[in-house]
């Protein structure tokens, strides 16, 4: 159990709140996986993707997608009664950027969401979590028509720490997803008891 607190006998304890950043590049699925988990109507920051974003909006991959997210995606689940995740997904495009100082301030740890077609596109958003030294999980967002790739694989391509956590999941799969969101809270929680043990007292 992570956060160690027993339940016997006592009445229902405040939950422990986490704030969770899912990030990675335009259009690999973020918005589509904090609607898929959140159990409150997700609070979405989508614009129409236009004729004159169309130089800067790539959207090879992701053809019927027409509109992107300007400021954030917000949403919540409660994984556990004593542990609610609140979700924050980032604008994937590189002009919203500036939203991403604001959006990971107390973050524990984020989601990098990637697509095998564009793998590039989401290492803007592991070197930022690996600078700041914030536990992440990349999530591979396995699209159909997409190839599949064994881990190691990506891991080799994406240049990732042995440590860090890659796993295969669906954005639009609630199960799959939750099974991210553990991944992260648990890798976050080791690194912080590995930083801990690192200190001497
Ligand atoms: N086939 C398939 N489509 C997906 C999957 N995940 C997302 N999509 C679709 O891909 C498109 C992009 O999804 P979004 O969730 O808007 O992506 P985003 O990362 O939030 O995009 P930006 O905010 O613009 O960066 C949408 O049309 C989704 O329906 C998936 O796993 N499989
Ligand atoms: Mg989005």
């Amino acid at each position: 159990m992570i956060f160690g607190r027993s339940q016997r006998g006592k009445p229902p304890v405040e939950p422990v709140t986490l704030k969770i950043l899912v990030a990675g590049g335009f259009g690999v699925g973020k918005t589509t996986l904090v609607g898929a988990v959140s159990e409150i109507r997700p609070l979405r920051t989508e614009e129409l993707l236009t004729e004159a974003g169309r130089p800067v909006d790539d959207v090879s991959g992701v053809e019927g997608k027409h509109t992107t997210t300007v400021a954030m995606d917000f949403g919540r689940i409660t994984l556990r009664e004593d542990l609610v995740l609140y979700l924050f997904g980032t604008p994937g495009q590189e002009r919203f950027w500036f939203m991403w100082d604001e959006l990971s301030e107390g973050a524990l740890g984020a989601v990098v969401l990637a697509d095998t077609r564009r793998l590039e596109d989401c290492f803007a958003a592991i070197d930022y979590f690996e600078r700041r030294s914030i536990p992440f999980v990349v999530g591979v967002n396995c699209f159909e028509g997409s190839a599949r790739y064994p881990g190691e694989t990506v891991r080799q391509a994406l240049d990732l720490d042995e440590d860090v956590p890659l796993v295969m999941c669906d954005a639009r799969d609630r199960e799959s997803v939750k099974e991210v969101l553990i991944g992260v809270v648990q890798h976050a929680m080791t690194q912080a008891a590995d930083r801990r043990r690192a200190v001497p007292t």
